[in-house]
């Protein structure tokens, strides 16, 4: 017993200590629309995060210092601030263990031993708008509702569905990739952490980076990784991804875990426990969520049709020498909407040949992605829609999204801020349709955020605010919020926050 205790106290035996302790209670986090409003659970959530934000900013339990964990414009870098991992295959595992301590301190802080983070589910039908709880009642004294978001997304407007869907990368069967980020669920492999890094993989982009930028609009906390986890929404939101990430395992299929990648497995991140105590955990010690942290959820993500084409394991990538057939070098500016065109060389339309596309996986690069400020809204991309046809996010041209949350971040001086998408399957289709023989690939870029017209009433028994007309008849006026960076003039229509661009697009054969 001395023994396995010393070897675990030098972490050096890991399965040995696993196996000689307890299993943890399963706990169980649950979806945020099932819980009442007014009830325990919420209530509990509530007395946990009043309690960090009353902390003074250097105790390492408090809000604000949790929040520069993952990122800070405060100068001085105290221990873990500015750890988060985007853009790399560490996305979903550091922010599980930054999940995991941060929901013990505010289990603590709450003063219930039972206290679990609800999860926002946004692609359940009816559950696309921001959770009442988060927004209800607008007022400071609710911890739980924050004023720096879009006023749309405060106010209950529903998000779109490419905003908050999942199921495009919850087909994926790889977790990494080593040729296009948007092929693997959980981000490219990288050999050391990168606190920002470039092409997101897909599920990063799709919900996660969406779902940021709508919920911060132009300027809000959420837009910004630096400020992001000061929103509540922030916690509610990662635990959904994290939900997502068990969901996509348990899909099986040839899913798994990149375990067989030393850097991914033993890199540690440094975090601190509910005591204050600084501690460092690492992937193999997070994998199983359950045996080794404690808890489950209520319900895993389903597949969106069960009919759907029969997946098999992923097949080894073939490591040939990408070769790039076509770039296109100019700034463009992303508007509302824009059309970019390249011209495929001939040589890439003959049934065969070192050039020749067919039988080829093919990916496009976005590369210089840049944007001087953190504006709301996303772009949809699309492959050649056909003339006329409105642009559907569940058609055959949609090939993904482009968000900016991070992308002015951007540490690595090797990685400029690309995105990818591989296209081969839409290249196929088009080849087969004989819709490619001009070689012309048209993109479109459809800018999307939150319908402000498609506001939904707040359900239940939340408090509603005032209605209009009860000001007619002398009620008191709701209590404004705080002006805050969402308080800033809205910019005009067609001119977008940040000239949000990029400098070129590459397609690559391999
Ligand atoms: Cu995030």
């Amino acid at each position: 017993m001395r023994a396995t205790l010393l070897a675990c106290a030098a972490g050096l035996l890991f399965s040995v200590c696993a196996a000689s302790q307890p299993a943890p209670t399963l706990r169980v986090r649950r979806d945020v629309h099932s819980l009442d409003p007014n009830g325990p659970e919420i209530a509990a959530l509530k007395r946990g995060v009043a309690a960090m934000k009353a902390r003074a900013a250097t105790d390492p339990t408090s809000w604000a210092y949790q929040g520069a964990i993952h990122g800070t414009d405060t100068p001085g870098n105290a221990a873990g601030w500015n750890s988060c991992q985007h853009g790399s295959f560490f996305f979903l595992s550091w922010h599980r263990m930054y999940l995991h301590f941060f929901e013990r301190i505010l289990r603590s802080a709450s003063g219930d031993p039972t206290l679990t983070l609800p999860y926002w589910n946004y692609s359940k039908p009816g559950q696309n708008s921001l959770p009442v709880p988060l927004r209800r009642p607008a007022t400071l004294e609710n911890p739980l509702f924050e004023p720096a978001r879009d006023a749309a997304a405060n106010g209950g407007a529903t998000f779109p569905s490419s905003a908050t869907g999942s199921s495009r990368a919850m087909s994926l069967t790889r977790f990494s990739s080593a040729v296009s980020a948007s092929r693997g669920f959980g981000g490219r492999i990288v050999s050391q952490p990168v606190h920002f890094s470039s092409a997101h993989g897909a599920i990063e982009s799709q919900p996660h980076d969406n779902v940021h930028v709508l919920v911060g609009g132009d300027a809000g906390l959420m837009s910004d990784p630096n400020f992001a986890a000061l929103d509540p929404v922030f916690w509610l939101h990662h635990c959904n991804i994290d939900r997502l990430w068990e969901s996509w395992v348990a899909r099986g299929g040839g899913r798994s875990n990149p375990t067989g990648d030393t850097a991914w497995m033993n890199t540690e991140f440094t975090f601190f426990d509910e005591n204050r105590n600084q501690v460092r955990m690492k992937g193999s010690e997070i994998v199983n969520a359950a045996k080794q942290l404690g808890y489950g959820y209520d319900a895993l993500e389903a597949p969106s049709s069960p009919q759907a084409v029969p997946e098999s394991a992923p097949q080894p990538e073939r490591m040939t020498t990408p070769k790039t057939l076509v770039t296109r070098d100019r700034k463009t500016l992303l508007e509302e909407s824009t059309e970019v065109s390249l011209s495929l060389p001939k040589k890439a339309l003959e049934p065969s040949g070192p050039e020749s596309i067919g039988g080829r996986a093919v990916v496009l690069h976005i590369e210089g992605l840049k944007s001087t400020a953190s504006s709301g809204g996303y772009w949809e991309v699309y492959l050649n829609v056909p003339k006329g046809a409105r642009p559907d996010p569940d058609g055959p041209h949609f090939i993904g999204t482009i968000a900016f949350f991070g992308r002015k971040h951007a540490h690595d001086p090797g990685a400029p801020s690309t995105q990818d998408f591989e296209v081969t399957e839409v290249v196929e289709r088009l080849r087969r349709e004989k819709k490619l023989e001009d070689g012309k690939l048209n993109l479109s870029f459809v800018r999307r955020t939150i319908d402000a017209g498609a506001a939904v009433p707040a359900p239940g028994p939340a408090p509603a605010l005032p209605k209009p007309e009860s000001k007619k008849k002398g009620a008191k006026p709701p209590k404004e919020p705080k002006p805050a960076a969402a308080a800033k003039p809205a910019p005009k229509a067609g001119k977008i926050l940040g000239e949000p661009q990029f400098t070129k697009i590459r397609v690559e054969i391999l």
